[in-house]
């Protein structure tokens, strides 16, 4: 193929503007498209900056003609000539009142015809974009949001370089770090029949770094998590990940805030109010069954327990006696917008939530309703009033253990707002959600599991009952939420050994078992530890809001499958015995190696 001789880009094609009108410029890029018209041939000539036409003239240069009729779509280009003035509007071409007369053309290379159009939200199936990867990425809307990752980063870097973090590396081969997935492992050589596991966060790193008085950490950090992927989640993604010292909650919160002001406002030229809204857990938990809740629609959970709680509705006089609820949404108009059919298909989708189903009622002249039958006037009444519905309304309700009742209303409520239309794309709903619950109580396990990670500080207040009524014990911990995306979270640390060391033996860790994990950090944290606390945002879940994508596929380059594959590079992947040799590892049989 031809070099590019001594010809050297001028500019990018869709820098061009009228400015450049009688300029000479030379301009390299790809075919978007060809058209030859016999004596007139046009070439769109794409760069990641947009697409300039070239045109072609047989009566001017017929020999550079010839040359031209033989470009093919995706075919690498440099031309070089004059910028003039369109004789035909393209409106809907940034660049469509100019093009290039060209005068010189190399044809850098070939293409063979692409296996996908590289077009704006191609319609390819996404088995085909991730094997040809390489072709997607030349697309306008992946360019655009590389090119948003990209400044979202830099914003981060800057904005946390101005309030003087630094940003310090972190071991990728290291000890296991507590965030609760499984980890991806990598035999030692040197040290046979042991593991260094990837981090699923530089959480303790970063805590030793403010033990080693670095004041303020930033790092753009990969983490790697062998768990369950979702539209959300991939198995390595990146963290915004921070830490600071003499803080408690208010400074970690507020310097955040400020950066996520500087992002909105850069990004999307949007203002976002500060200080953020602070919704605690079990607020949100209530009135919209998640932690995450999306507050850009109504549909609140209403709690009906007491009203129904010696109905005559076993379903939901036997949830309340047995410690769970009957909650209830109350869909406006819902009587009319959704049809008996519909409604059977929220009861079937509610049951992916593990409900057992879903009771309805449409308020209208007169009730209509499958349980109707077993209220009488005053809880039916009741009802009314506690789902705050008025005539014309559908009111949904589950009755169930508390979680089983969150999650599949949680679940519902979104459901319900994308089918109804209920939603705003184009505003931000950014919160915190605090008072996250310390510890969990695990049936499985038969013991309480930290909510966040073991290292998380509770509130002072809530201390003593570490001992009593460990369940209750509120967390200083805050997640940042994004139009019902987690988009980060983080937590002040226990910076007390004796507090820690309570942490532990309350989840049930023995000394030696905490010893063995987090010695060193344990360790570190006997030579006057500075109080400090930090936060993690994912970047890639940052990138997508900011995009407006729901594919977190959208905004990584080279992103994984579902099964966790790399489609393209054909990973993960067999290797040699003799590798295996000198790991000290033998694959004990293919298949079960494959088990998910
Ligand atoms: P956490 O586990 O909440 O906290 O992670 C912080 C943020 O990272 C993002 N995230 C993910 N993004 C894509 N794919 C995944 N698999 C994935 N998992 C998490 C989320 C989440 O809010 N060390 C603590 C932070 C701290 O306490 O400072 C941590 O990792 O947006
Ligand atoms: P059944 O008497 O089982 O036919 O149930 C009557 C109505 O109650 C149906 O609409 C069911 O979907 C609904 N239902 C059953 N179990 C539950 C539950 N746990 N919570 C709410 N509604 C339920």
């Amino acid at each position: 193929m031809a070099s590019m001789g001594n010809m050297k880009r001028s500019i990018m094609c869709g820098m061009l503007t009228e400015n450049n009108i009688g300029q000479t410029v030379t301009v390299m890029g790809w075919t978007q498209k060809y058209r030859n018209l016999g004596s007139l041939l046009f070439v769109d000539l794409r760069d990641r900056s947009g697409i300039i036409q070239l045109s072609f003239d047989d009566t001017t240069d017929s020999e550079l003609f010839t040359k031209a009729s033989t470009i093919r779509n995706e075919y690498a280009l440099a031309a070089v000539g004059e910028v003039v003035k369109r004789s035909s509007v393209n409106p809907d071409m940034k660049t469509g009142t100019i093009e290039i007369k060209v005068t010189e053309l190399q044809i850098l290379n070939k293409a063979q015809t692409p296996p996908i159009a590289i077009e704006e939200n191609s319609n390819v199936k996404e088995e085909t974009r991730l094997k040809y990867r390489y072709l997607d990425l030349r697309s306008p809307d992946m360019q655009r949001r590389m090119q948003a990752r990209h400044r979202i980063t830099k914003i981060a870097r800057d904005y946390y370089d101005e309030n003087g973090f630094w940003e310090i590396e972190t071991p990728y081969l290291n000890k296991s770090t507590p965030e609760g997935a499984r980890d991806y492992l990598v035999p030692s050589r040197v040290n046979p029949g042991t593991f260094y596991a990837l981090p699923q966060s530089p959480q303790l790193y970063k805590q030793l770094l403010m033990a080693s008085g670095m004041d303020r950490y930033i790092q753009i950090a990969r983490c790697f998590r062998d768990e369950d992927l979702r539209a959300d989640r991939q198995p390595e993604f990146t963290q915004i990940d921070l830490e600071m010292s003499f803080v408690d909650m208010d400074d970690v919160m507020s310097v955040n805030e400020g950066f996520v002001k500087e992002v909105f406002k850069k990004m999307l030229d949007v203002d976002i109010k500060t200080p953020l809204r602070q919704i605690p857990y079990a607020e949100a938990m209530n009135k919209y069954g998640s932690d995450k809740p999306d507050t850009r629609f109504g549909l609140e959970l209403k709690d009906i327990s007491e009203a129904v709680k010696s109905c005559g509705f076993k379903v939901f006089t036997d949830a309340v006696a047995n410690g769970g609820s009957v909650r209830a949404i109350c869909v406006p108009n819902g009587a009319s917008l959704l049809s008996r059919k519909e409604i059977d298909a929220l009861g079937e989708f509610v049951k992916t939530y593990r409900a057992k189903g879903l009771a309805w009622m449409k308020y209208e002249e007169e009730i209509k309703s499958p349980i109707a039958k077993f209220m009488d006037e005053n809880t039916m009444a009741s009802i009314i009033e506690l789902s705050g519905a008025s005539q014309g309304d559908l009111v949904l309700f589950v009755a169930d253990k508390n979680q089983v009742v969150f999650d599949s209303l949680g679940a519902l409520r979104l459901h319900l707002a994308k089918k109804l239309d209920l939603i705003d794309e184009n505003t931000y709903d950014v919160l915190w959600v605090t008072e996250f619950p310390l510890l969990d109580y695990s049936e499985e396990e038969g013991r309480f599991t930290a909510v966040h990670h073991p290292f998380t500080a509770p509130f002072d207040e809530d201390i003593p009952l570490l001992d009593t009524d460990p369940g209750a014990v509120r967390s200083k911990a805050y997640d940042i939420v994004i139009n019902g995306y987690e988009a980060g979270g983080g937590s002040i640390r226990i910076s007390d050994s004796d507090l820690q060391a309570k942490m532990f033996s309350v989840i049930g860790l023995s000394d030696k078992e905490a010893e063995e994990r987090f010695g060193f950090l344990l360790e570190a944290f006997k030579y006057g530890t500075p109080p400090h606390g930090g936060m993690a945002y994912g970047l890639d879940r940052l990138t997508m809001i900011l995009t407006g994508t729901n594919n977190i596929k959208d905004v990584i380059a080279f992103p994984k499958n579902q099964n966790a594959m790399d489609l393209m590079a054909d990973a993960p992947a067999g290797v040699d015995e003799k590798q295996l040799t000198e790991l000290s590892i033998s694959i004990i049989s293919p298949d079960s190696s494959q088990n998910v």
